[in-house]
């Protein structure tokens, strides 16, 4: 066992000569960015992985937010989780839109379809769930709401990236969803994100966005901004993307590991993947009721001794933000509930095993004192 922290993630690296490979013809064609050919490359790579016609990629996962509620021209409200992490509501109200908060569901932590309907009203133009941890939304019911009263559905997929339902790709629901690979994703490209969406005008939108809004040499038609993703970091992804399947295959195990560890303890409550959903193993969420006999925060204290990094994902809610505090009119108490009781544990491919019973002991341990 080292003595090296272990933290709640740990980037995935493709080996260096792979790397040093993919972006080597850079030091012939000296082309690093503004839509290469490596970003070229995984756009039509990410397409096919993803299963679908239409993909953008962008600097990150919260300037693909941004841009995709530019694109689609909304203003008003905004029905969405404060279960999630800043950029989800930030992205919301950086445009201009206001949010209006529904509670989440206990089962798996998403938008709970049953409390979106009651605040709707006739300044709602969308809906922006979260799939939290790899898990993923009531996507048929959100659908049917939204239909009903002709909303948008923009899914912040940040965490569901190779998550499917059934055989659909997650990438298929909604009219948009954004995915982020930031280097502590299951898939990154260091920096990065994308989105994915279903209406083909969308495409050259976003596409103009992302570059100040330079539709010619000689024409700005928009008030863009800057979020291409770079030659370095689309190389990236490709290297990522060959090791990706085996890079989730390994994370299961982690997960697995955990479960037996830890399922069946009162007070500990755990989330798998619902019947049909085939998970991306993203993030270990614990949530310690009050029964456990231990608080989370005496558990995140008592890794902490141990040089065990885990981190409360998502706490404070996004309500509680200083920046947002006081603003909001929320009814969300199991999304209170959940954020102040949770602790998302170390989880990357490479964890040992042996490491992953020396934290279930760590946490155990918390219960017994
Ligand atoms: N929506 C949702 C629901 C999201 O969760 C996120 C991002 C977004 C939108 C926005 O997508 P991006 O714009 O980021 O593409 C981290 C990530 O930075 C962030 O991407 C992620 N969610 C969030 C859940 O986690 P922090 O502030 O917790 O990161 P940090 O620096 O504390 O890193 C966490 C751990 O990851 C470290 O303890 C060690 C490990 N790590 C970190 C870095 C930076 C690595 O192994 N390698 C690294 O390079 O936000």
């Amino acid at each position: 066992m080292s003595d090296e922290p272990i933290l709640v993630a740990r980037s995935s690296m493709p080996p260096l000569e792979e790397y040093v490979r993919e972006i080597s013809p850079l030091w012939e064609s000296h082309w690093l960015t503004n839509m290469g050919e490596k970003h070229h490359e995984l756009e039509n790579q990410l397409k096919h992985y993803l299963d679908v016609e239409n993909i953008a990629l962008f600097v990150n996962g919260h300037n693909a937010l941004e841009c995709v509620i530019e694109a689609m021209g909304l203003h008003g409200k905004v029905i969405t989780t404060p279960y999630t992490f800043a950029s989800t509501t930030h992205a919301i109200v950086r445009k201009g839109l206001t949010p209006v908060f529904a509670d989440i569901r206990f089962d798996n932590y998403t938008l709970d379809p049953e409390r979106i309907e009651e605040i709707i009203d006739e300044d709602t133009c969308a809906i922006m769930p979260v799939h939290v941890y790899g898990g993923l939304c009531d996507v048929d019911a959100i659908r049917d709401i939204a239909q009903h009263h002709g909303l948008k559905v923009i899914y912040d997929a940040a965490h569901a990236f190779g998550v499917k339902l059934g055989e659909t790709s997650a990438a298929a629901f909604g009219d948009a969803s954004m995915f982020s690979f930031h280097a502590t994703k299951v898939f990154h490209t260091i920096e990065g994100g994308a989105v994915c969406f279903r209406d083909p005008a969308l495409r050259k939108l976003l596409d103009d966005w992302k570059n100040f809004g330079i539709t010619g040499p000689e024409d700005v038609e928009y008030v863009g901004g800057n979020a291409k993703m770079n030659e370095f970091c689309a190389a990236m992804g490709i290297c990522n993307l060959r090791h990706l399947d085996g890079e989730i295959a390994r994370r299961k195990l982690v997960c697995e590991r955990y479960w037996e560890r830890l399922e069946g303890y009162r007070g500990i409550k755990l989330t798998k993947p619902a019947q049909n959903v085939i998970s991306n193993y993203a993030y270990m969420p614990v949530v310690f009721e009050d029964c456990f006999g231990a608080t989370r925060d005496d558990v995140f204290e008592a890794l902490k001794q141990n040089n065990v990094f885990a981190r409360k994902y998502f706490y404070p809610l996004t309500t509680d933000f200083a920046c947002y505090r006081g603003q909001f009119t929320c009814n969300t108490p199991i999304a209170e509930f959940v954020s102040s009781h949770v602790l998302t544990l170390p989880l990357f491919a490479d964890l040992p095993v042996a490491e992953v019973d020396r934290i279930c002991d760590i946490v155990l341990g918390c219960a017994r004192k």
